[in-house]
């Protein structure tokens, strides 16, 4: 049997999402320290996370989430049937575009992670204020993001909701979101949370 590797770093929302899937589906899996732009050949966008299956190598979340789900048994990270997988990957899609060009951009500039003009800053503030009360709207809709069951679209959304408390702006988005808070207290509660729980978190710049 080959073994499975992840690639990344603890505190990476994306390779948390990947972590989870592993967990939620029961697969065992080796997690291999590599930081953005250390690792060589595996990845030429030098992104993590990255997956390596004996000697077939992955990148990009969603993908490796789809291929994990496809080889391995388990809870199914997408439904069989074909509406219902297409509006995971919708909701997938919005995580990994619409989620990540606002909120998490901006977490990452209060991080010092992404140095940008303030007034780009805000921006990114502004969209996510618009994207999470679309999100919330679903949310108050459907118990999960993808539907009435846990997908991967809900993998790939916890761990940058899991940094919102980190950000007074995020916090305050987060406080006005009620149906994201429910969500989030079941996601939480999952053992694929507790179990990728980040070893270290940056720090607010200031
Ligand atoms: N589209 C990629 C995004 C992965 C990504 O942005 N990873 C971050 C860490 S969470 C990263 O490697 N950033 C370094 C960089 O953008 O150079 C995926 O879905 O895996």
């Amino acid at each position: 049997m080959s073994v499975l590797r992840i690639h990344g770093v603890s505190p990476s929302t994306f390779t948390r999402s990947v972590r989870m899937g592993c967990h939620e589906k029961g697969i065992a899996y080796e997690f291999v320290q590599a930081r953005p732009g250390a690792l060589g050949d595996l990845n030429p966008f030098e992104k993590i996370p990255v997956m390596t299956h004996g000697e077939f190598t992955l990148f990009e979340s969603t993908a490796i989430l789809r291929y994990l789900d496809r080889t391995f048994p388990g809870p199914k990270l997408w439904p069989d049937e074909v509406a219902p997988a297409a509006i995971v990957d919708q909701w997938a899609s919005v995580v990994c575009d619409s989620v990540l060009n606002s909120a998490l951009r901006y977490i990452a500039t209060r991080f010092n992670l992404l140095p940008v003009p303030a007034e780009m800053a805000e921006r990114y503030l502004a969209k996510a204020r618009q994207v999470m009360a679309a999100i919330d709207r679903r949310l108050g809709e459907s118990r999960f993001l993808g539907g009435d069951r846990l997908s991967a679209a809900d993998l790939l959304l916890a761990p940058p909701f899991a940094y919102f408390p980190d950000v007074p702006e995020m916090r305050e988005i987060a406080e006005a979101s009620p149906h994201c808070r429910r969500w989030a207290a079941e996601m939480a509660a999952r053992p694929s949370f507790i179990a990728t729980e980040p070893e270290f978190k940056p720090q607010l710049a200031n």
